[in-house]
């Protein structure tokens, strides 16, 4: 049995993989603001005022679930420092509300509908409070430490903690202890993600639009980033030579404010706005985070769930039909010749087989005949991440009129990579790798023909 390829040296963990290969993930974000029609509460808010009539969390867990996502964020805990479960630790949450007559608990709720659907879920506890007195002082670490226990410790298993930067300028002047929070999520939770801009684990991609770089790296250098205080654009394109893997996550709303307002019931994004975004987030190897924010009902909004379903149409149909699938592959080397690296294992759709060269062969090409003169527009490129991230400079092309014409280059691809070509008739086209850290290794190559739904 031949080796595997020797491993990068910075290589993702098992969690890591499992949670990128979930592609899309929801967010949801619900508290006062819902009531009070703002996108940050000053947390003055009377808990009075947090009444949903019709709160179903079964209907967030169903529609996203349907929609392909495989893990919901809720805010337990925004700005406004108003909490979504009853925390011992403060009143200013749904036990002083009207809701249930202050008996319920949406984590709960939430927390089994996401069981029930197969789905897992994560928390964001906002660190800025503006409610909270012990604010600007020490004891506020143990606050959110305590709170974090109790989110960490009651709800089952908790996939992803979303810690934010974010921050007023009216804000008082307060120290995060990042290193006891993770320290204390690694204790109760060691399977956890945690995200920040800094992650350890995952990290924003340094932009509120769900867009990724076009060359995206999983590896930076994240001892060297202030939580709040990052340099976007190195989070939106990673660092070729970062010593950690903190894999990208791309949020954005399906409206223009992250939390539910009547006024913008009419400028939810549409399914191929959505679409766009998924080749820029899911397409350039990252995640995507969208967020569907329930309104004053408690429920997702109509709008909101008929664009998602349109948009999960485009991709299902766009995604059905891999016209490679049945060609022929060679390439212009394969590691040892042997059948572990074949090229072929680019073709079976399996994400644990896989083509490379032999040592020191980088530069080299894969070549697709496909079964019939196809008609294609995008193309689907993988990278085995258990391996490390290794490709930094590729291109496309196909045979048009007995000629090889370039379709397509790019940068990086990691684990996903989809290009979207100009549509092009041919049953010939080649990857060619320029360039890469170390010997390349591709474990599929795909193509489609783009849902009409698209808008082409
Ligand atoms: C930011 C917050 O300030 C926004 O309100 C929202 O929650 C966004 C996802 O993160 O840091």
């Amino acid at each position: 049995m031949a080796e595997d390829i020797r491993p990068m040296d910075v290589l993702p963990t098992k969690q890591q993989i499992e949670y990128q290969q979930m592609e899309l993930i929801g967010f949801i974000h619900y508290t006062v603001n819902a009531f009070t029609d703002k996108e940050w509460g000053d947390g003055t808010e009377s808990p009075s005022i947090f009444n949903p009539s019709k709160l179903d969390t079964s209907q967030w867990a169903r529609v996203a679930k349907k929609a392909g996502m495989g893990l919901l964020i809720i805010t337990a805990k925004h700005h406004d420092g108003f909490c979504l479960w009853p925390s011992k630790y403060t009143d200013h949450s749904v036990k002083s509300s009207p809701w249930k007559d202050g008996k319920g608990d949406i984590l709960a709720e939430l927390s089994r509908s996401c069981a029930e659907m197969g789905l897992k879920m994560g928390i964001y506890l906002s660190p800025w409070d503006r409610h909270e007195p012990k604010y600007g002082t020490d004891e506020y670490n143990q606050y959110y430490l305590n709170q974090l226990e109790e989110l960490l410790t009651n709800y089952d298993k908790i996939s992803e903690i979303w810690m934010d930067g974010a921050k007023g300028p009216d804000a008082k002047d307060m120290e995060y202890d990042f290193q006891a929070y993770r320290t204390l999520i690694r204790k109760l939770q060691p399977d956890a993600l945690i995200f920040s801009d800094a992650g350890p684990d995952i990290r924003w991609i340094g932009n509120e639009s769900g867009i990724a770089g076009e060359t995206n790296w999983s590896t930076i250098n994240n001892d060297e980033i202030t939580i709040g205080k990052a340099d976007t654009k190195y989070l939106n394109s990673g660092d070729p030579d970062g010593k950690r893997w903190v894999t990208g996550e791309c949020d954005v709303s399906i409206r223009p404010g992250w939390f539910y307002h009547p006024a913008e019931d009419d400028k939810v994004k549409t399914p191929q706005q959505l679409i766009d975004i998924y080749y820029k987030s899911v397409g350039r190897n990252g995640v995507l985070l969208l967020n569907i924010p329930p309104d004053r009902r408690g429920l997702f909004h109509e709008n909101d769930i008929a664009s998602l379903k349109e948009f999960r149409q485009i991709l299902d149909e766009t995604f059905k039909t891999d016209l490679a699938s049945e060609g022929t592959v060679k390439a212009s080397n394969y590691r040892q010749t042997h059948p572990k690296f074949s090229p072929s294992n680019v073709l079976d759709a399996s994400s644990e087989t896989y083509w490379a060269t032999d040592d020191s062969i980088i530069e080299s090409y894969i070549e697709i005949t496909l079964k019939q003169v196809s008609y294609f527009d995008t193309v689907m490129i993988q990278e085995p991440i258990r391996f490390g991230q290794r490709i930094s400079t590729f291109a496309i092309e196909a045979c048009l009129d007995n000629q090889w014409k370039q379709i397509a280059e790019g940068t990086t691809i990691g684990y996903k990579r989809l290009l979207r070509v100009s549509p092009v008739r041919t049953d010939c086209l080649r990857v060619l790798i320029k360039e890469s850290k170390d010997i390349p290794a591709i474990s599929n190559i795909s193509i489609y023909k783009s849902s009409p739904g698209e808008g082409r």
